[in-house]
Parts: C-alpha cells; structure tokens; sequence
C-alpha cells in the first residue's frame, strides 16, 4: 500500500506543491478538497494546522512543517508529542533569510532612505556619510541554521558579528555570547540586533522594553523570526523616545497586520509581509518525498524537533 499524505495548507498553496508530490510513489490528500478516513493518513504536512485536527489522525507516522519554525505546532494544546514532528531546513531558505538581512542592515548603514527622500525633494545629500563598518557592530540573537548563515555574509561584508545562542558555537569570525548570563553583555555591543530565534516559552517577548533600554542608544533593531518575539508597543515607545533609529519588521503578533496598526505608518519602521524567505515549493516536496521514504525505512530524521525544548 502507497503512503497517504494529508496537506493542511489553504488549496492554492496545496496546488504550487502538487505537481512535485504527485510524482512522489505516495497518494496526496487535500483537506480542504478531498474526502478521506482519518486512520488512512499515514503523514501530514503544515505550517500552522487548525489546533486539534492532528490528533484525529490515529495512524500518523510523521508531522512535516513545510517551514523552519514549528511554533504554528507546538501551540496546539493537542499535539500528538509522540509523533516525529519533522522541520524544513534548507540551504536555499537560509541564503534567502540572510539576503533578507544583510539588505535591511545596508539599507540603515549606508542611509538609503535618507538619500530616497533626498531624491524626492531633488536634493544632493552628499554630507550624509555612513558610519565605519568596522565601528558598526552586529548581534545575531539564534546562532542556528539561518543565524549562521546571515552572520557570515555580514562578516564578509566587514562588520564584527556576535550571535547569541543557548549553547556556546565556535563559527570562524563571530563571537559567541551564550545563556541568559550573556544576554545584557551581548546586547550593550548590538548596534543592530537582529531576532532569528525560534519561537518557544523561553524566547516569546524577548524583543521588550528592558531589552531595547540594554541596547546602546542609536541601535536598529531587526524581526524576521516570529511576531511573538516582539512587544511592539515597546518597539514603538523605544522609536518614539528616540533610543532605537529604527526597524525593520517581517512578521507580526497578527498577520497579516491590520490595517490600524500604527506599524505601517510609523516613519522609523520598514515593515514586510512575512516574505523573508519562503520554502521552494519543487525543494520542499523533495524534503517531504524523502522524509517519507526515510520514515518508511525506520530512520529517525535528522531535523526532527525536540519538542520538549520547543525547536
Ligand atoms: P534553528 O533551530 O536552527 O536555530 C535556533 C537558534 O536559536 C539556535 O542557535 C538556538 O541555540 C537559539 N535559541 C533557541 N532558544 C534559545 C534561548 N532560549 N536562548 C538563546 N538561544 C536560543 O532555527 P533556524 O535558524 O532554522 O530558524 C530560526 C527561525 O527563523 C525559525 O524558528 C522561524 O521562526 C524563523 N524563520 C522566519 C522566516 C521568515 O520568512 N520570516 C523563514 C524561515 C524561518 P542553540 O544553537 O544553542 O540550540
Ligand atoms: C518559516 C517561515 O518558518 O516561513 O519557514 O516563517
């Protein structure tokens, strides 16, 4: 019998995906489209499911996330732990986060919507000078797959880079700053800091007021992890009392962000929709082929998620 595959996802985004499934040697279910017997799906594959439909599934093997973070899982109350919750981990994704970064980090180094409004009014700016990079310091809060990645780039780009992470690391030209211990040491030297943690009990709100009040005066802070890292009434009340230059924004405690959020008026804040880095959809399905084949044969995948820990 032929491994069934339930996909929780809107039938649009079922459709960029089922061309690449569909040669897979598995039969695809829709379940906004399709009928089908909850004990007949051996796998299934989300980003954010409805809370409790996962554990009507009395057969699963394996919950593929068709993203990095699995926080859209673990807030069900009725997970099913004891199933493999599998991660999306991609070089290409994690290439697209760090292109994400490093072009907001420029975008604020070298003054660029400065010279943007300069240019409105006809007008040649040429005393706006950036800052030297090498005086220009990065924090990377998450030293994982993605943190890694985007640190690197930018430390080809000549800024010192640390990152700080719950375990010490030891990439070539970043310093590490580790455990709550580290925290405010790490923050007093971020002229930007930039959030690329999961999201877990440890790290929702991480982006507050006494975080931003740590950070030296001037810093740009950036969010292309979760909207639950960030108060964004703190962020708000930082850029308004002139501590913080200003942000960049991907992602929301609601997405997408309602249109009376303050967010997208605010003159400091560049905010986008949550389109840092998006899975490939031919990548991801060759991920989610292989992760069943691999369950088939009774491996234990290498991106599985401690659940306990909460990535
Ligand atoms: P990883 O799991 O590879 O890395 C997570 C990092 O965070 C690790 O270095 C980990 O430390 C650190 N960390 C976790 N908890 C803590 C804590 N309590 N204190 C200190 N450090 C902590 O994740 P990825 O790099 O793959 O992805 C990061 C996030 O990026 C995802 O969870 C997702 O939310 C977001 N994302 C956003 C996208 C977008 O389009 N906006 C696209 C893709 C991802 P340690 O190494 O010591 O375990
Ligand atoms: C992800 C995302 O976690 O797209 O991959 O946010």
């Amino acid at each position: 019998m032929r491994p069934k595959l339930l996909m929780i996802v809107p039938v649009p985004l079922a459709g960029l995906w089922l061309p690449f499934l569909e040669k897979a040697p598995i039969d695809v279910v829709v379940q906004d489209r399709d009928a089908y017997a909850p004990a007949s799906i051996d796998y299934a594959l989300s980003f954010r499911p409805p809370h409790g439909l996962l554990k009507t599934l009395p057969n699963l093997k394996t919950i593929f996330s068709l993203g990095a973070g699995v926080d859209g899982f673990l807030s069900d109350p009725d997970l099913p732990k004891q199933i493999p919750l599998v991660r999306f981990v991609d070089d290409q994704l994690s290439t697209e986060m760090a292109q994400y970064v490093v072009l907001h980090v420029l975008m604020q180094h070298r003054q660029q919507r400065a010279f943007d409004r300069a240019q409105q009014e006809s007008r040649w700016a040429q005393a706006l000078l950036p800052r030297k990079t090498e005086d220009t310091r990065i924090g990377i809060l998450g030293l994982g797959e993605i943190g890694t990645v985007a640190g690197a780039r930018l430390r080809e780009l000549g800024f010192p880079v640390a990152g700080w992470s719950r375990t010490r690391k030891t990439a070539p030209g970043i310093e590490s700053y580790a455990g709550d211990s580290e925290f405010e040491a790490f923050l007093g030297q971020s002229d930007f800091l930039i959030c690329l943690l999961p999201l877990t009990g440890e790290t929702r709100g991480i982006l507050n007021a006494r975080t931003f009040a740590m950070l030296p005066q001037g810093a740009y802070v950036i969010n292309a992890a979760r909207g639950g890292h960030l108060i964004e009434d703190d962020l708000v009340a930082a850029l308004d009392s002139g501590h913080l230059a200003g942000a960049t924004l991907d992602v929301f405690q609601t997405e997408p962000l309602p249109k009376e959020s303050p967010i997208w008026q605010h003159p400091k804040i560049v905010a986008t929709p949550h389109i840092a880095a998006i899975s490939d959809p031919r990548v991801a399905a060759n991920f989610v082929t292989d992760g069943i084949a691999r369950a088939e044969r009774g491996e234990r995948h290498p991106n599985t998620v401690d659940v306990a820990r909460g990535y």
